[in-house]
């Protein structure tokens, strides 16, 4: 018996989560992309397996559904809704993600009450569609500089054999989607991820 729309990426979530990734986004995006109650009914089970790992889980644009079944998180890019108002929405206690591609950008997050920025493409990707032309590292040394303290999280076509110029570059994480998802084994290719994650936290605490 094959398996169904929805039980693919679950799995892929199951076999993520026990390889070590340290939070999730949910993205439900594109043409087949799930909606109202099976995409509510979507989301909170990737959310309970989430829970069950001790791993945060987070809403791309979707601040009503997020608010609805209380995610832990809500991250929203430069043509969403504005990130102060979602702050105001979900309150102090919830983590929000920006995405952001200037020190300008940045800056504003900063001031809407951001906890982090996504920070990409850093590399080519094929995953999105309206992605802007690819950033390299540059754009996170400048942003790491003018904010040492903020998380950064770079994105776009990453992988823990590219991974290493990221950290260098100042980001204080990776977010993936193919390296994990389109790997034929999903939980080692998390693995490595985390390992490489992993090692720059440990070599940033060393140079503290
Ligand atoms: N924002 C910039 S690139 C990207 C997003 C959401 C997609 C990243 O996907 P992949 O498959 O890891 O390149
Ligand atoms: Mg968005």
């Amino acid at each position: 018996m094959g398996s169904t729309n929805a039980e693919k990426p679950l799995s892929v979530l199951e076999d993520a989560l026990k390889g070590g990734i340290t939070c999730y986004q949910l993205r439900e995006k594109g043409a087949h992309a799930l909606v109202g109650t099976e995409k509510k009914a979507f989301a909170v089970s990737c959310q309970r397996l989430c829970a069950q790992y001790g791993v945060p889980f987070i809403v791309n644009d979707d601040v009503d559904l997020a608010v609805e079944i209380d995610a832990d998180g809500v991250h929203v890019g430069q043509d969403d809704v504005e990130a102060r108002f979602v702050r105001k929405r979900i309150g102090t206690e919830k983590i929000l993600g920006v995405s952001v591609h200037t020190v300008e950008e940045a800056t504003k997050a900063i001031a809407d009450g951001a906890d982090y920025v996504g920070m990409g493409p850093v590399y080519p990707t094929m995953t999105k569609a309206d992605a802007k032309p690819v950033a390299g590292t540059a754009v996170i040394e400048e942003v790491t500089k003018v904010y040492p303290c903020l998380p950064i999280v770079g994105i776009g076509g990453i992988t823990a054999e590219n991974a290493e110029p990221v950290f260098r570059a100042g980001a204080s994480g990776i977010s993936v989607i193919s390296a994990i998802a389109s790997s034929a084994d999903p939980e080692l290719a998390a693995r490595r991820l985390a390992e490489v994650s992993l090692k720059w936290s440990r070599e940033r605490e060393l140079l503290r």
